[in-house]
């Protein structure tokens, strides 16, 4: 049952998501409860494909039998469903939420983008040109999240907020690229203030019951994406 509404939440996932774990997060720290599903992505359910026809992929947030799709959807809808319980993760003020917008959906179009492509490109030519578009995109973030964190602890302000469960998502992924590729997009030397966010974030309780395990996702990378085992 989830919390303030009696109707039913299911979450059609698949663990090593980075945008089914923002979602897990959502649900987290609101203090949803919900029924996981895990997906086969090699095998769609049934389930999946009548939820999510146009693009079959996860995650899908089924609430009171109602379907809803794509993770930044997905998290906006868990905030104004679940209004009544839990921080409110969208800012009051619309042109905050609007930029809090415009840097989720950067994030998703410009750093996760080439940073996915990074880890399934086959020769070192694709990889660097993939380092080399994430690791631009992580400056521009960079710069973009000063601008609207107005130095508080997250950029959600004192508490979480929507860009960092947008964001959140992506931390054990940044500890698991560092260990595939040597990179870490998140240095300290490089991007202080997400590199400083990262830390904070990750120190959360909410936040622990939803990462995933670091060398879970190395294997991952090695036998899913590449079909190899990947040394680390
Ligand atoms: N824009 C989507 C991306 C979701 C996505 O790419 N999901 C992947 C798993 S990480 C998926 O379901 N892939 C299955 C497929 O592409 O067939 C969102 O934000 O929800």
């Amino acid at each position: 049952m989830a919390v303030g509404t009696g109707e039913q939440v299911k979450l059609l996932g698949a663990w090593a998501s980075p945008y089914v774990a923002r979602v897990k997060l959502a649900l987290h720290l609101k203090g949803v409860s919900y029924e996981y599903m895990e997906e086969d992505l090699t095998n769609k359910s049934e389930r999946l494909l009548r939820s999510n026809p146009v693009n079959k992929k996860v995650p899908v947030l089924i609430h009171g039998g109602k379907p809803i799709c794509e993770s930044q959807v997905i998290v906006q809808y868990i905030d104004e469903a679940f209004a009544s319980v839990g921080p409110t993760l969208l800012p009051a003020d619309p042109h905050e939420r609007a930029v809090a917008r415009f840097w989720a959906t950067y994030v998703d179009d410009k750093v996760l983008l080439p940073w996915g492509m990074l880890l399934r490109a086959k020769t070192d030519e694709e990889r660097a040109e993939w380092t080399r578009q994430t690791l631009a995109a992580v400056d521009v973030l960079e710069e973009g999240v000063r601008e609207c964190s107005k130095r508080k602890v997250f950029f959600g302000g004192d508490d979480v907020g929507y860009l960092d469960v947008l964001l959140g998502g992506m931390v054990p992924w940044v500890y698991a690229t560092k260990k595939i590729s040597g990179h870490n997009f998140l240095d300290a030397s490089k991007a202080p203030l997400l590199a400083a966010w990262m830390e904070r974030f990750a120190e959360l309780d909410g936040t622990k019951a939803v990462f995933q395990d670091v060398d879970s996702l190395v294997e991952y990378v090695g036998t899913v994406l590449y079909g190899t085992t990947v040394s680390n």
